[in-house]
């Protein structure tokens, strides 16, 4: 508005020129630094591939094919190429490459000249330009592959390895004296609070400056101020520098009187601008650092204490991918991240399993989540000395990167490195492998107590207690995490409460956190009588309220973080949704599950409300009459919730354990759901519309219109196609005037080792893998006693025979076993009311193992029998997976 008012061009001029004036100042006068953002427009070539493509960072080369049905996906080489527009006056300067990160092997070349490379695909790393032509030709090119290499972590392991220069890249111009950035690519200044009371802080400012130029005279300067941006207080330091020498130095402590604490409920952050001043006071470099000044403590039987208080150490793990981008995620989708999980309310994040982007720890610090960050150790080790110094320097890379995040309170470096034991039939080198191990975790340990003694260090390991003690592991770092999946991997959810004191008891001396825990929910998936492994979304709610209820009562649990925020790509698995492990609270384009708000009613303190249908507002049921009464649960906080369906109310309940459960009449079609709480005189309120699919149970008195009727094989599970909008129901037993299946037994995975419903295979074909992966194996016939008239009908196939036989917790030997399948000799014919429809089908042979196959039919009833479909074995049993039936018109 005031802008509009300036008229006169006198005026414009003016402020022409104070905009210039300021950009000029901005721009590397005062500050000596400019950090220039190289992201836009790099030539790419995969492989040895003649197509280049543009693209731009962050990008990965694996968005896609980790995917689609084909098993495996690409890790090779990419190479990316972008010429530099420099300025001249870059000239007197010093230019530096900053990447955020590349996986995971890297090479970079300045005009045909390798100028740099680095191993690891989680850390950062700078590389200087030199011999710079300043003519418009210089030419940056970056080589990064992805192949597995047994001297880079992590080996093997749960999640994808999205290929590319998948996080930020800027150019970087000093002065010839600055602030000495290049070791382990760290900001060049380590910042950290000491004796910090409610009384009184000290911030200590070290660094480190290289002075490429001459010897001369210098100052460092750092300045504290709140965050209203006024001075608190400031410390100098006076040193002669020689020319290209590092100096290392550390200023006198910065004093802080009664500080602002910074916490969860107040993330309070000072600032200390540190600049490196010449004789006459110009500045040649400055690094600002966000401060926050707390203590903090760990207690094997209180907890954890921050600030002198006791909290509870809870939230999530979380990877760094996202929906159709692979690992190339823009920093706001990923400080996305955690802002929902401090809606949840959570109050701890564990970036696992490897250090992920800045912007995360900086939504950390602003926001008051408490973090841990760990190295890709994942499942097991390589004992070279390679991989053990690469170990240790993506450990150094790490702290001195991440060093300044008040947010940050542990430090990990191995999880679960037990679980893929290697020389399991040879003893005495199995006692060797393991004493590498815990050689190897000493080394990690030393290093980080060493680099960094202001805070703790933790392994997260897997169930199986006495291996991790007798293998000398536990006693090693300061806190150990475990990662426990009762009710999931084995046993029950109830054995997950005793097995923590049992642990308590084994390791009585130190700190337990429980690192993960988590089921599998394919919000598509229902069922009103949940299994394991049947990836409902209400056997996921059943799991979780189990276990914050365990997690909630032991104040020796000093924390937990749900395995996994959201759900992440892990191209090896197959199950109900190929390539993606589904532990998450929330789905991979980060919509809330129901157990993330079942977290949200513990967690957040705020009144909440929400009416627990997840994504599942289109359901289905079978019913004799026009309404069915069906569960629907209502998740809050709140001591009672009054609940409304279609405008009549069905009482007030108290909530327990955060939930209420109704018995709600659907009609067919839309129904309007309101769930109404009052706190303290103030009414909250959540509103849904759930659209209701009623299929007859008796075909001849048809009280809701019959359209189509949509039947799983094999299962006890519903499963929503949000696609073509359907619901597919389980199947029933024939009865008359009704429909269902004649004879045939449900298909249970053989030869596997772990828990299993119906198959677990990536269904090629399909992306409603659910559909099938049911089955009902040696069916004699399928009876609809549908009235007179036109109907459609499809048969649904897939061959499951020989679910592979994986033994290890997750199914990354998926692929070599699938491979060693033989398939199942079965050859079968289908009657369609008497009449051949299908003459010897051979799934495996005519289509492949575990690939949908679709057979549509169309029939005329024109008597009072219905749809009759039988099925003849020729050889072995017939089966079938799903049928669709519709009327036409
Ligand atoms: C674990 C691993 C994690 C997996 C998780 C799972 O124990 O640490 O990387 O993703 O289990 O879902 O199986």
């Amino acid at each position: 508005l005031r802008l509009k008012k300036i008229k006169t061009n006198q005026q414009k001029l003016v402020l022409l020129l104070l905009i210039v004036l300021i950009a000029v100042n901005c721009f590397g006068q005062k500050t000596g630094r400019s950090v220039i953002n190289l992201n836009a427009n790099w030539s790419f070539q995969k492989g040895n591939s003649s197509s280049v493509s543009m693209v731009n960072i962050p990008h990965t080369w694996n968005a896609f094919d980790t995917m689609d049905d084909v098993p495996g996906y690409y890790r090779g080489i990419g190479i990316y190429k972008k010429k530099l527009v420099l300025k001249p006056e870059w000239k007197a300067k010093k230019l530096f490459l900053y990447f955020e990160g590349a996986n995971q092997e890297t090479e970079v070349y300045l005009n045909g000249k390798k100028i740099g490379s680095h191993i690891g695909g989680y850390t950062a790393f700078r590389f200087p330009l030199e011999n710079l032509k300043f003519n418009g030709t210089d030419e940056v090119s970056v080589k990064v592959d992805n192949s597995y290499n047994e001297n880079i972590a992590p080996l093997t392991a749960d999640f994808t390895f999205f290929g590319g220069i998948y996080r930020s890249v800027s150019l970087e111009v000093k002065e010839p004296i600055h602030f000495e950035d290049n070791q382990y690519a760290s900001k060049g200044i380590y910042i950290h609070a000491n004796q910090v009371t409610k009384a009184s802080a000290e911030v200590i400012v070290n660094g480190n400056l290289i002075n490429s130029f001459a010897n001369t005279e210098l100052t460092i300067l750092s300045t504290l101020t709140d965050a209203a941006g006024k001075k608190i207080n400031e410390v100098k330091f006076s040193t002669t520098a020689n020319a290209s020498k590092v100096v290392a130095f550390q200023l006198p402590k910065i004093q802080v009187s009664n500080p602002i604490l910074w916490s969860p409920e107040n993330p309070y952050l000072y600032q200390a601008t540190t600049q490196l001043l010449d004789k006459t006071g110009k500045v040649l470099d400055e690094v600002k650092t966000p401060v926050g000044l707390r203590f903090f403590s760990f207690d094997v039987e209180k907890g954890f204490f921050l600030n002198g208080l006791p909290y509870k150490l809870i939230g999530a793990s979380r990877h760094q991918d996202f929906a159709g981008l692979g690992s190339a995620v823009s920093k706001s989708l990923q400080v996305k991240d955690v802002e929902l999980l401090k809606d949840m309310g959570g109050n701890f994040l564990r970036i696992a399993h490897y250090p992920q982007d800045q912007s995360v720890l900086d939504a950390c610090d602003s926001l008051g989540i408490l973090a841990s960050v760990e190295i890709p150790i994942v499942n097991e080790i390589t004992e070279t000395e390679a991989f053990y110094n690469n170990c240790k320097t993506m450990q150094l890379e790490m702290i001195k990167q991440n060093y300044n995040h008040p947010s940050i309170i542990i430090w990990a470096y191995m999880n679960e490195v037990l679980l893929r034991m290697k020389f399991s039939n040879e003893p005495e080198r199995k006692l060797k492998y393991l004493s590498n191990i815990e050689k190897l975790a000493q080394s990690l340990e030393d290093l980080t107590r060493k680099t960094d003694p202001t805070r703790y260090t933790m392994m997260s390991n897997h169930g199986d207690v006495n291996g991790y003690i007798k293998a000398g592991l536990v006693k090693i770092p300061m806190l150990v995490g475990w990662n426990l999946y009762q009710g999931w991997y084995g046993g029950k959810s109830e054995d997950f409460g005793p097995s923590l004191d049992k642990i308590h008891q084994q390791v009585p001396d130190k700190p337990l956190l429980v690192t993960e825990f988590g089921a599998d929910v394919d919000p598509r998936i229902h069922a009103f009588t949940p299994l394991k492994f049947d990836k409902s979304l209400e056997y996921g709610m059943l799991y979780h309220q189990i276990y914050i209820k365990d997690i909630l009562k032991r104040p020796f649990v000093v924390g937990a973080a749900v395995w996994n925020l959201a759900d992440f790509g892990s191209e090896t698995r197959e199950e109900t949704m190929p390539h993606v492990n589904n532990k998450g609270l929330m789905t991979l384009d980060r919509k809330p599950k129901n157990t993330f708000y079942l977290y949200k009613a513990y967690l957040n303190t705020k009144p909440f409300l929400k009416i627990g249908n997840g994504n599942w507002n289109l359901r289905g049921g079978v019913s004799a009459a026009n309404v069915i009464t069906q569960n629907l649960q209502v998740i809050s906080n709140t001591d009672t919730v009054e609940l409304f369906v279609n405008g009549k109310t069905l009482g007030k309940k108290k909530v327990i354990d955060k939930i209420t459960n109704w018995n709600v009449p659907f009609r067919n079609g839309k129904n309007d759901i309101k769930a109404v709480s009052f706190v303290k005189g103030n009414r909250i309120e959540d509103l849904t519309s759930i659209t209701f699919n009623l299929k007859p149970e008796i075909f001849n008195n048809l009280t809701v219109p019959f359209k189509t009727l949509n039947v799983l094989l094999g299962a006890q599970r519903q499963f929503v196609d949000e696609d073509n909008q359907e619901v597919w129901l389980p199947n029933q037993i024939y009865k008359e005037g009704s429909w269902g299946s004649i004879g045939g037994e449900a298909f249970k995975p053989k030869n596997t080792s772990r828990q299993s419903y119906g198959s677990d295979k990536n269904i090629i074909s399909t992306l409603n893998d659910p559909i099938y992966q049911t089955q009902l194996i040696g069916l004699d016939s399928y009876q609809l006693d549908v009235p007179r008239g036109k109907y459609e009908i499809t048969l649904y196939f897939a061959e499951l025979a020989g679910t592979g036989a994986s033994t290890l917790p997750y199914n990354l030997d998926s692929l070599i076993a699938t491979n060693k399948e033989i398939p199942e000799q079965r050859i079968f014919d289908v009657y369609l009311n008497d009449k051949q429809i299908i003459k010897n089908i051979n799934l495996a042979a005519n289509y492949g193992a575990a690939n949908a196959v679709q057979k549509k039919f169309e029939c005329v009833v024109a008597d009072d029998k219905g749809i009759r479909l039988m099925f003849k074995g020729i050889k072995g049993k017939p089966v079938l997976n799903a049928l669709q039936v519709k009327t036409i018109n």
